[in-house]
């Protein structure tokens, strides 16, 4: 019986290996560990490309390197993540430029109204502007992917038709989506993603501004009932490493590494587009999301709201001596590009 059991544990192993359903990464005894720190809670998607990002790492350097991953702020939270980066405590980490505007002038450029229209497109822009500024935001890390949400779009509990409906009312945003909601007449407010949940219970807001994908992963169908698309802006993220931990990697590792920046934003790119149809169709099915298209008239004047938030951005970007008309430029230049 022992003997059948062994032989079949074996035959089993054989099969999974043979026809590649199972790929041993037998860590070495020497693997280099790598912790990386993540703010959102593990089923969302700076976490699910987290984990995507682990296994072709892994896989690609045999074992070579083990990453250990800590999503829902267990590590390092939404605000102290890119400080945290750079004084170590975790090795790599995936920060959202929105939470701290400010510091990253160039790449939340990406989250003015410049007509993004999917987060593939999104994530292919940010990438390149990055590589053509290599903005100084990021001097003290290694940058290892760029990647933008879909587009926002208004999750609330209460229906949202017009510029009249929107006027006062308390949703949640950061950054560039925050400026959005200000010309609209809302009033914007300002926390991390993990932290709207409690704030939707308590009424603190009545809505969110985001990438609809949260509609399923952080359960805001249950309570937000009506989506307003409005398809205006994205939220800017990247993922970094310590740079005393890059440096010390092996040349065979950094390639791996590097191999991987753009098809690891692309990546996530698709991923967040497909998932956002997903949950939405779950949250029209099962969660009865009433979903509101404003008329072209309408959206109209909700777009001519919008006309003052480059310049703003501009006038900013340039008191920091920074290139700003040329990086608007190259930044429409790429949706048209990539939009193709
Ligand atoms: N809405 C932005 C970005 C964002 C979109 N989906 C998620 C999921 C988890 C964390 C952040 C986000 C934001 O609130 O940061």
């Amino acid at each position: 019986m022992k003997r059948n059991t062994g032989m079949l544990m074996v035959a089993i192993f054989v099969c999974a290996v043979v026809f590649g359903t199972w790929a041993p990464t037998v860590a070495a005894a020497d693997a280099i560990t790598l912790k990386y720190a993540n703010f959102p809670p593990a089923p969302t998607f700076p976490c699910v490309q987290m984990e995507r990002w682990k296994t072709e790492v892994e896989k690609r350097t045999a074992g070579k390197v083990v990453v250990q991953t800590f999503p829902g702020g267990t590590l390092l939270d939404a605000k102290n993540m890119i400080d945290g980066v750079i004084a170590g405590t975790a090795d790599i980490g995936c920060l959202s430029m929105a939470y701290q505007p400010g510091r990253f002038m160039v790449t939340n450029a990406t989250s003015l109204p410049f007509g993004i229209p999917n987060a593939k497109v999104g994530s292919l822009v940010l990438w390149d502007l990055y590589e053509k500024y290599k903005p100084q935001e990021f001097a003290g890390v290694k940058v290892l992917a760029m990647f933008t949400t879909a587009p926002n779009n208004i999750m609330s509990k209460v229906a949202v038709k017009s510029l009249e409906d929107i006027k006062g009312l308390d949703l949640r945003a950061s950054g560039g989506a925050a400026e959005v909601l200000s010309a609209w007449g809302a009033n914007p407010v300002g926390m991390p993603m993990p932290e709207t949940v409690e704030a939707l219970q308590k009424g603190v807001v009545k809505g969110l501004f985001s990438s609809l994908e949260v509609m399923k992963d952080f359960k805001f169908a249950e309570t937000c009932k009506y989506v307003t698309m409005t398809e205006t802006s994205i939220y800017p993220f990247t993922v970094i490493m310590n740079i005393k931990s890059w440096e010390s990697l092996p040349a065979d590792v950094k390639k791996v590494f590097d191999d991987l920046r753009v098809e690891q934003s692309q990546w996530t790119g698709e991923y967040m587009d497909n998932h956002v149809k997903e949950a939405m169709e779950w949250s029209k099915t099962t969660q009865k999301v009433e979903v509101t298209t404003l008329s072209s008239e309408e959206k109209a004047k909700w777009n001519a709201k919008l006309q003052g938030l480059t310049e703003k951005w501009a006038a900013e970007a340039k008191g920091k001596g920074l290139a700003a008309d040329q990086i608007i430029g190259d930044i429409k230049a790429l949706v048209t590009k990539y939009s193709k």
